[in-house]
């Protein structure tokens, strides 16, 4: 084994050719650093082998100079002249690339000109009109980075649930193993599994909270203590997330689950609920306030689970992914809740990239994993051509792609079957980035707007209907664009695109990925509703990310879409006929 692994090393000739942009090095230079990080990537032998036998330079794009820096860094685990670099680089630079709308030449002039090293050296000049004035900027992209600005600190308050959850689980499972605690849940936003979350809430059952506290605000994690009681306490963990801990005494358990899981609007729902029947509600329990009102304990116990609660009001039970008060009470007393689709009734996804394209793994790997998630099937689909960044196959490389899945697919080396298709870019006019004899040949396209965002709603709009109409159309990729925390959606009416789809029997996916969740959970009870069909897909750009259907999941389970929406919870003889009938 080498001392550092091949991911490791990708990365790390990324960053080079990053800083090297950020010096305004010429493109060539950069470029070679990118190309021979794309090699490795489609590399299939491993790495450290073929550094030892003195054959890296047998590997398209990398020369001399490059297997010498990878082999020094395979072998000795670092490289100093990525290490000079990186510390002659301002270490701010790097962050104002996060900017959105600065790339590295914006950069690397901001720096040569205005000596801006820092988020808060650009928006000290652009608040003083600095920016403006500077050639190649003007006002209008001194707006745009203020706003840019003004949206980082906002956002900089919540987290991705993904990333949230991890964390809050292995807290979970700490809290669970202290011998006080009798029962221990993960409350509030990331128990309804809301896309970004504020802080994460836990909820302990015990009649000794002191301890628990004890324990809870001298963690290693812990950077802060904000506030530390015997029932509440706050902490600001190391990487900025906050976390309060609540505890209760064991009987009032179930009513604070329900009240710290919230949401707050739910809450009020139900304490209105509640005064109607002449009870008063709160996250201790429930007491009967009007003389003469049923008396909810006459015939049971005190509820101790929350089922046991909603029964109380005659309600059925309410999954936390619901409770946002957008019809689940009502629905709840009229028995008419649905049954939402789970995890496991995922068969397969279509969103997903190989190393032909800007994904981590090569094709084979992909169907690896996929075989090894136990899915029946899976659908491979790179970048087409104009998608230069993300190296988009041309004509001849998606029809030897093709080939190669009808070959894989007829040799029976792996239990899911492969299905070919296309991350297709919707040209700025609407049309495809293919003829239509190659898109033919596809099994499904999922076609996605990667260029020109910056379109008026009306022409977006008009664009993305012209390419839903195309009959080779199979699905709309993240339909709105969205960078959760990051970029906004992009000027669309979905209402208009919803209709399209439905009208041209079209699918729009959840784009899966934490920082995506697209389209939005908002939409898709309406939208299902109206015959709108939806595909849950990973966007995986890597063996690992196959996982991201799982969040796909949560969104469609916000959503309230059940089984028979998704068509990937479909067996694969029924998928395969699907698909072939909307792809004639
Ligand atoms: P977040 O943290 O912003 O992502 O969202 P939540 O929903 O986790 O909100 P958080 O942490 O402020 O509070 C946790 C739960 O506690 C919330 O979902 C409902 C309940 N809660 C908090 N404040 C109130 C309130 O003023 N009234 C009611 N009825 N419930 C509240
Ligand atoms: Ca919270
Ligand atoms: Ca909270
Ligand atoms: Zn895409």
């Amino acid at each position: 084994m080498g001392k550092m692994d091949k991911d490791e090393v990708v990365r790390i000739l990324e960053e080079i050719a990053e800083l090297l942009e950020l010096k305004g090095e010429n493109s060539f230079k950069v470029r070679a650093y990118r190309n021979a990080a794309r090699s490795l990537l489609n590399m299939e032998k491993d790495l450290t082998d073929v550094v030892k036998k003195g054959t890296l330079i047998d590997y398209p794009g990398i020369g001399e100079s490059l297997a010498t820096k990878i082999a020094t860094l395979v072998l000795k685990g670092r490289l100093p002249y990525y290490e000079k670099i990186k510390r002659s680089t301002p270490s701010g630079l790097q962050e104002l690339l996060q900017v959105q709308g600065l790339g590295p030449k914006k950069v690397q002039s901001l720096n040569q000109k205005l000596r801006i090293r820092s988020i808060e050296e650009l928006r000290k000049a652009a608040n003083q009109g600095k920016i403006a004035k500077l050639k190649g900027f003007g006002a209008k992209t001194e707006k745009n980075i203020l706003d840019a600005l003004d949206r980082r600190k906002t956002n900089q308050k919540r987290h991705l649930w993904w990333n949230a959850i991890e964390i809050a689980n292995s807290v979970l499972s700490s809290l669970k193993k202290l011998k006080d605690v009798k029962k221990a849940e993960i409350a509030g936003s990331v128990r309804r599994k809301l896309e970004t979350v504020g802080d994460l809430d836990f909820l302990v059952g015990s009649n000794n909270p002191k301890p628990i506290m004890e324990w809870f605000t001298t963690q290693p994690f812990v950077a802060k203590v904000l506030a530390h009681g015997e029932t509440k306490s706050i902490i600001i963990s190391a990487d900025g997330m906050q976390m309060d801990l609540r505890i209760v005494p064991v009987n009032q358990f179930a009513f604070a689950l329900i009240y710290f899981t919230g949401s707050k609007e739910h809450n009020i729902k139900i304490r209105e609920k509640a005064v109607k029947l002449g009870w008063s509600m709160n996250e201790y329990g429930l007491e009967i306030i009007k003389r003469g009102s049923k008396n909810p304990f006459a015939k049971s116990k005190r509820p101790s689970t929350e089922e046991e609660i909603y029964r109380l009001f005659n309600l059925s039970y309410i999954p936390p992914e619901l409770r946002e008060n957008m019809g689940e009470l009502e629905a709840a007393s009229k028995r008419s809740l649905p049954h939402l689709i789970e995890e496991r009734d995922i068969r397969g996804s279509f969103h997903n990239h190989t190393s032909a394209s800007d994904g981590r793994n090569t094709m084979k790997e992909m169907i690896e994993g996929a075989q090894k998630l136990g899915w029946e099937y899976i659908g491979i689909s790179d970048h087409s051509k104009s998608d230069y960044q993300a190296n988009g196959l041309n004509e001849e490389r998606i029809t030897n792609q093709i080939d190669e899945i009808r070959k894989l697919n007829a040799s029976k080396i792996f239990r899911p079957y492969i299905f070919a298709g296309l991350e297709c870019n919707i040209l700025s006019n609407g049309s495809l980035d293919f003829s239509d004899s190659i898109l033919q040949k596809l099994d499904y396209v999922i076609i996605s707007v990667h260029s020109s965002l910056q379109q008026d709603e009306k022409t977006l709009t008009k664009r993305l209907i012209r390419a839903i109409e195309h009959p080779s159309t199979t699905m709309v990729g993240h339909v709105t664009g969205r960078v959760l925390l990051q970029r906004d959606p992009y000027a669309v009416n979905l209402s208009k695109v919803i209709d399209a789809c439905i009208a041209n029997h079209k699918i729009i996916e959840i784009n899966g990925n934490p920082m995506r969740m697209d389209m939005d959970w908002r939409y898709w009870h309406a939208a299902s509703q109206k015959g709108l069909l939806c595909c849950i897909n990973a966007d995986a750009h890597a063996v690992d990310q196959l996982a991201f259907v799982r969040s796909g999941v949560n969104v469609a389970r916000k959503g309230w879409l059940e089984k028979k929406n998704v068509i990937n919870t479909l067996p694969l003889i029924k998928i395969k006929k699907f698909i072939s009938q909307m792809h004639p």
